[in-house]
């Protein structure tokens, strides 16, 4: 399970994989942070189609093309607005992982990049957010062999420092 998780610093727009995961808003029409940069990168025929998907409930996923992305699929998520911790924003944090891993094996793709969601903007603190992204794909690994590679790309060396240890952290304390 280990093997198949692969943190690394850099920009998401780069990633060769089946399929990126933007951390988008409930309007699903582009913004500032990921959200815009994958925008950039896809051109305008991403927010062509975003238009036509009805926006996204906090905790859904919904899936489009990548266009001049080397992802041939973006899968667009909303993560909760961090209030202070007593608003379900852990719960549905972990339902953005959930349901973008419901998406993948939906679309039947092996490789997958997402971003560290929630954690800009929106506010969730870093440490508890990568605990609940690394918990939510240890127990998706257990379960489910569609997926080979699920990298996390951390913009920075802060966000990249905290995922390798609380990728350690998860991993001690599930027993593997
Ligand atoms: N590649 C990888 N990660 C990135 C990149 C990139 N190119 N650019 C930024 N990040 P944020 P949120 C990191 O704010 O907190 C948007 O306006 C960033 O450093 O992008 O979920 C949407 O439209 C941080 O670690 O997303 C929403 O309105 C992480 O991505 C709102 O922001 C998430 O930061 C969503 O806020």
């Amino acid at each position: 399970m280990r093997e198949k998780i692969e943190i690394v610093q850099g920009d998401i727009t780069k990633q060769k994989v089946d399929a990126i995961v933007n951390a988008a808003n409930n309007s699903l029409l582009g913004g500032g942070g990921v959200d815009g940069a994958i925008h950039r990168a896809a051109g305008p025929d991403l927010l062509r189609e975003t238009r036509t998907l009805g926006g996204c409930p906090t905790g859904e996923a919904r899936v489009s093309k990548g266009y001049r992305l080397p992802a041939k699929w973006v899968i667009h998520t909303v993560g909760p607005i961090w209030q202070g911790g007593n608003s379900n924003e852990e719960e549905l944090l972990a339902s953005c992982y959930r349901n973008c891993f419901k998406a993948a094996t939906d679309l039947g793709i092996k490789t997958i990049a997402f971003p560290s969601i929630s954690t800009g903007a929106y506010g969730f603190p870093l440490k508890r957010a990568a605990k609940i992204a690394l918990r939510e794909t240890a127990t998706f690994l257990e379960t489910n062999q569609d997926l080979e590679k699920i990298v996390f790309v951390c913009f920075g060396k802060e966000v990249f420092d905290v995922y390798n240890q609380t990728l350690e952290d998860v991993i001690s304390s599930l027993g593997h």
